[in-house]
């Protein structure tokens, strides 16, 4: 496509959906400064204590807009199947004649933002562009953060890249089509939400809501949904991963990307400050590396994004330092809560809460009200370059070099804190197989167990059975050598009484090691049914107050829970029919004949 091109999308879309007015955007500062004035004066943003928190701001959204809405999301390929079981699928045509009339006048009375960003370093081969439309204000400051909003990309555009043409509106227009008002809110929203995505066509439509990954349509509609379906394409894999430079005592560094569910850790992990001594962590991304394979037969991975998104709750002074630190200014907040001078609370940020606050729906908040103060969803997003703990790859154009891939979910029971897959296959079953307990990053019911395949589910824009065969593919493209090693991670063991077994945090640094170690060749593993455990003593406890009990427990390899895992996953992979690799079955069935055959678990880590 040419510049000319976005011209014409651009008034194509003003034509339908009526703005009273159209900005460019530059991502500047003096945009900033022009849209956060322009919102604290309407109300949607309360400017924060400059003295405590300053350029800082905090949104409080509509109550029924506060998480991505997966029964809202669509994948529109023009077959069913390539859609897959794990998506909501629509016909593209009938998709685009639907929102078609529902942007119908959708931005009437509002500005019409045009946000040119960047996903990954402008002059990075890996780097893809994107334009949004939105009619959000707070949606183009959150993209200032999050992307790389440039003018160059018209240049890059103008030059013959790629573009995806990504289209938002909140539906909430503030004229109907007979120029009768409606009142405006300080968070417009529409009850109706779609999120739909043309990965045939690269192109995104998103409609009713200001949220998150509803909203910021770089993040997971672009870098992973329509990401994922051109990675297919172009043999590159877009996923929902950390990344972190690893440094050991003796200097050895480790490059390390680590897949688990949303709000199952990764910005922790990201900013892991290690408690062993001489060990360092640096942080490069905390949600979505895009990986390719380079010309040494190596896979090589960028952080496409710019800043953060994170969960608030539960990041506090001793969970997560480097976070609090990270976010001290230049920092927005949404559905936090607003203390008595003007700053920021939320659960976990300090061990006692403030006597007086006002909690994220705007109302009085004491610690007897008996709810949560701030939402369980309420996020900060802040720039990467803020971090104490950045490394300097995270704008390399190159990207850095990829040693091994973790895998994690949340798992009260059955998994390990760590087993380390016996190749590649085996590896992307374990990717394959990962359930996960749900969270609050998305509506749906907290706490049930369901799959959540390379913490893809719901952001892989294509049919997973398709994804595994993907993946499967690229490994094979490697040189055995320099092939990542892939490990299975789980910190949220329980014991009977329903306490987490492992410390976690800053601990986490523990189980890095081992995982250091065994790239390194340095330790032995022992084999169990369903991979390969830390020999005891291997996994470095010392000072911990953890009983051999405990640790047993933590690596126990309940083999009637597995077999029933296994039957779970046969029924599983039953749904993708045809489009299953045979590999997966194969991995399934040797699970089986090791379960059988070892009773599963007589490497243990006891005491
Ligand atoms: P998304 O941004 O939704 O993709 O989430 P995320 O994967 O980055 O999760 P994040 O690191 O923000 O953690 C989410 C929640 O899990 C927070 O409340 C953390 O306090 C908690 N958490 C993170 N790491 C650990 C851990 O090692 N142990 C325990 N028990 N909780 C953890
Ligand atoms: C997630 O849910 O995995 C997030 C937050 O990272 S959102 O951007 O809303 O998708
Ligand atoms: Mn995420």
């Amino acid at each position: 496509m040419t510049i000319l091109s976005v011209q014409q999308w651009v008034a194509e879309t003003a034509k339908l959906t009526q703005p009273s007015e159209i900005i460019w955007c530059d991502g500047s500062a003096a945009e900033w400064q022009q849209l956060t004035d322009l919102l604290v004066s309407s109300g949607t943003l309360i400017r924060l204590n400059p003295e405590l928190r300053p350029n800082s701001f905090l949104a409080r959204t509509d109550p029924a807009d506060v998480a991505r809405v997966e029964d809202r999301t669509f994948i529109c390929s023009a077959h069913e199947e390539d859609a897959g079981p794990t998506n909501n699928w629509r016909d593209p045509q009938w998709m685009k004649n639907l929102l078609r009339s529902r942007f119908k006048g959708s931005m009437r009375g509002r500005t019409m933002y045009v946000v040119p960003f960047s996903m990954g370093p402008i002059s990075s081969p890996q780097a893809r562009f994107g334009i949004e439309i939105t009619d959000s204000p707070y949606v183009v400051l959150n993209m200032h953060i999050m992307t790389r909003v440039s003018i160059e990309v018209f240049d890059r555009i103008s030059a013959g890249a790629e573009w995806v043409p990504a289209l938002h509106s909140v539906g909430a227009p503030l004229f109907d089509e007979n120029g009768i008002a409606s009142p405006d809110t300080t968070w417009p929203c529409n009850v109706e939400k779609y999120i739909a995505h043309f990965p045939e066509t690269s192109e995104i439509w998103s409609y009713g809501s200001g949220y998150g990954g509803n909203a910021l349509l770089g993040k997971k509609c672009m870098s992973l949904r329509i990401g994922s379906a051109l990675g297919r394409k172009q043999g590159w894999l877009a996923e929902h991963m950390l990344l972190v430079k690893v440094t050991s005592p003796a200097g050895k560094a480790f490059n390390i990307a680590a897949a688990f569910p949303s709000a199952c850790g990764k910005t922790n992990l990201a900013m892991l400050r290690p408690t062993l001594p001489g060990w360092q962590v640096s942080t490069i991304g905390d949600d979505i590396a895009w990986i390719a394979p380079d010309s040494d037969g190596r896979l090589r991975a960028i952080n496409p994004e710019a800043g953060f998104f994170g969960v608030a709750p539960g990041t506090g002074i001793k969970t997560n330092p480097v976070a609090v630190e990270t976010m001290k200014a230049n920092t927005l907040f949404t559905n936090v809560a607003l203390t008595e001078d003007g700053d920021v609370w939320w659960e976990g940020l300090t061990d006692e809460a403030p006597a007086n606050l006002v909690d994220w729906t705007g109302n009085a908040w004491n610690p007897e009200s008996g709810k949560p103060a701030a939402h369980p969803n309420s996020r900060f997003t802040v720039s990467l370059s803020q971090c104490p703990t950045i490394d300097p790859a995270w704008d390399s154009p190159e990207g850095v070099p990829l040693d091994a891939i973790l895998f994690g979910g949340r798992r009260a029971t059955n998994v390990p804190l760590v087993v380390e897959s016996r190749d590649w296959e085996h590896g992307v079953f374990m990717g394959a197989t990962i359930s996960s307990e749900q969270t609050a990053a998305a509506e749906g019911i907290v706490g049930a167990l369901r799959r959540d395949p390379f913490a893809m589910l719901p952001f892989c824009g294509y049919n997973m059975g398709d994804y595994w065969q993907h993946w499967l593919n690229v490994g094979l493209g490697l040189k055995q050598e320099n092939r990542p090693r892939i490990f299975q991670v789980n910190w949220f063991r329980k014991d009977a009484n329903g306490k987490f077994l492992w410390p976690g945090f800053g601990e986490n640094a523990r189980v890095i090691e081992w995982i250091a170690r065994r790239l390194n060749d340095e330790v032995l593993a022992g084999a169990s049914a369903i991979g390969n455990l830390p020999i005891l003593g291997d996994l470095n406890v010392d000072g911990l107050a953890i009983s051999p009990e405990q640790l047993s427990e933590i690596f126990k390899i309940d083999t009637a829970a597995w077999s029933q895992e296994a039957d779970l996953t046969e029924a599983y992979f039953a749904k993708f029919g045809d489009r299953l690799p045979a590999a997966m079955s194969r991995q399934l069935e040797l699970l089986r004949g090791n379960l059988v055959g070892t009773g599963g678990s007589e490497i243990q880590v006891a005491s």
